[in-house]
């Protein structure tokens, strides 16, 4: 680990944890400045020394730049987007099209692909340990599958329907559709907590998929352009993220849903984000809202 000097880079962007494309070709010292290309927008202070997608202060009104677009399969109905050493894991869902992938980032190619059976509609997903696990909407099924090669480990299930799924390093973290999350235990699949998310007094629902980001969680607002970032001991609503517009009007045709699907790498700080059957993925820098 190389020290870092106050004007090196913020928390999270550790020159350990820059990205192969952005890493600089020598090793920071104390004494060097960063290698690494200044943003090419228009940088707020806050965000200037930051080659990552989330600085480390954080306003309550959050949006966004793209840092880099690519493919994503407009067959595909996100319902749960992870990333794990460099590839994304995706859900799809729909009754008759869910599915669980492994996805090259740079290409949307589908590596890896085991289908659902048609009676399942295919939500939240995440990775806990060595095995993939995936809810499903409305049949209080959750799957565990082997990381690797997709296998079928066990299932489990659950009461409530399924929607968004992450885990906090000690707990599955789930959401249904209205403004509770709840909290699982990782080896039983027994819900030990829940909290309510409230922003002010009022209670905030339809929350969709989450990433567990920096000790919060990020969830999409179902049918909203909106990730909100939840204090996950307390359910406080800490901000807003406005994605309004990412997609350009002339990516979308009919079958163009919602935005949907999170996923963070805390190795190199990249954030993504995409929607259900979008043309892309979108890699994603936050600044606050001017
Ligand atoms: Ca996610």
């Amino acid at each position: 680990m190389v020290l870092i000097s106050q004007d090196g880079p913020p928390i999270g962007s550790t020159p350990d944890d820059i990205t192969p494309e952005n890493k600089p070709t020598n090793k920071l010292t104390p004494q060097m400045e960063p290698t690494y290309s200044p943003s090419p927008y228009d940088p707020t202070p806050e965000t200037t020394t930051s080659p990552g997608s989330i600085p480390d202060e954080l306003t309550s009104q959050m949006t966004f730049e793209i840092i880099q677009t690519y493919p994503h399969d407009p067959q595909a109905f996100t319902q749960g987007l992870v990333i794990y050493e460099g590839y994304f894991y995706e859900s799809t869902g729909l009754y008759g099209q869910s599915s669980l992938r492994k996805v090259e980032i740079n290409t949307g190619r589908v590596l890896q692909q085991s289908d659902l059976s048609s009676e399942y509609f295919g939500e939240g997903l995440t990775i806990w340990e060595d095995s993939l696990i995936q809810l499903t909407w409305r049949e209080n099924t959750g799957f565990v599958y082997n990381l690797d090669d997709f296998s079928p480990i066990e299932q489990f299930s659950y009461p409530n329907e399924g929607w968004g799924l992450t885990h906090d390093g000690t707990h599955l973290i789930q959401s249904d559709g209205t403004a509770t999350l709840s909290f699982l235990d990782p080896k039983t699949y027994q819900m030990t907590e829940t909290i309510t998310v409230t922003d002010q007094d009022s209670e905030i629902d339809q929350l969709n998929e989450l990433e567990y980001i920096r000790g919060e969680v990020y969830a999409n607002i179902w049918q909203t352009d909106d990730i909100v970032r939840i204090n996950p001991q307390t359910g406080a609503v800490l901000g807003w993220i406005d994605l309004t517009g990412i997609l350009p009007e002339d990516s979308m045709t009919i079958n163009t849903d919602v935005l949907n699907g999170i996923a963070y790498d805390p190795e190199s700080n990249r954030l993504f984000v995409t929607g259900k059957n979008w043309p892309n993925v979108f890699e994603i820098r936050l600044v606050p809202q001017p």
